[in-house]
């Protein structure tokens, strides 16, 4: 037997890994999404033409560098008003897309790989980077249930995630996140603060010069 194949641990089929060592609430599966690529893709495309991403305004006024839309039953929105889920996209007034059935099937498959049973996201975020948008450090807590786990898919050019903790100015871990990375998290880490760091110029091969991540929340 050839126990040298899988002896650089970079190149053996992992399974979840602990985000931050030592820790178990929240999970990195690389390349998890891979095999669904080919099925998320025409899936993205045609939710961005229903739905397109936008640069909504934060509470305090500011145009957010990321782009934003939304499928699912709910959509996260942000206006002068504040942050919430919505039922209709503020845009068109219309119901969000519904979410692809390819969509939950990952969300679903990734929450079962970490060990959370029946995740049943109402709402998927679709988050847009070009080359120097990035996320500030915030906490996801919008939702109504924070038993829930939140799914994150990567998509598109590698971006490095900003990790930290249950107060904004704990130190922050920096992970890389790469295409077809999926993120769980829940439990202890639910609130965690987090963020993205400015997107580095780039071309992916198939997603061209973004990068698109997808949050699945549980959010009525
Ligand atoms: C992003 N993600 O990766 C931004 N929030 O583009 C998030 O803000 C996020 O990845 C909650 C849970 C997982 C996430
Ligand atoms: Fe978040």
């Amino acid at each position: 037997m050839n126990l040298s194949l899988f002896a650089d641990e970079d190149l053996a089929p992992s399974g979840p890994v602990p985000l931050v060592p030592g820790t178990l609430a929240s999970m990195l599966l690389r390349g998890f999404a891979l095999p669904h690529v080919a099925q998320l893709l025409p899936a993205l495309d045609a939710v961005v033409r229903a739905a397109p991403p936008r640069h909504m305004a934060t509470p305090g006024g500011l145009r957010m560098s990321v782009a934003m839309s939304n499928c699912g039953q709910l959509g996260w929105v942000t206006d002068g008003r504040g942050y919430r889920y919505a039922r209709l996209d503020p845009a068109s007034g219309q119901p969000w897309p519904p979410m692809p059935p390819v969509f939950l099937r990952l969300a679903q498959e990734a929450a079962l790989a970490t060990g959370y049973a029946d995740f049943m996201p109402d709402a998927c975020l679709v988050n847009r980077y070009a080359p120097g948008a990035r996320m500030a450090l915030h906490q996801d807590r919008d939702e109504c249930d924070f038993t829930a786990p939140i799914v994150s898919v990567s998509l598109g050019l590698p971006a490095v995630f900003l990790f930290g903790g249950a107060a904004r100015a704990d130190k922050v871990a920096r992970i890389p996140l790469l295409h077809g990375d999926v993120v769980v998290w829940g439990g202890a880490d639910r609130l965690r603060f987090h963020g993205v760091a400015a997107l580095k110029e780039g071309e992916h091969a198939q997603l061209g010069a973004q990068r698109i991540n997808l949050t699945f929340r549980k959010a009525g």
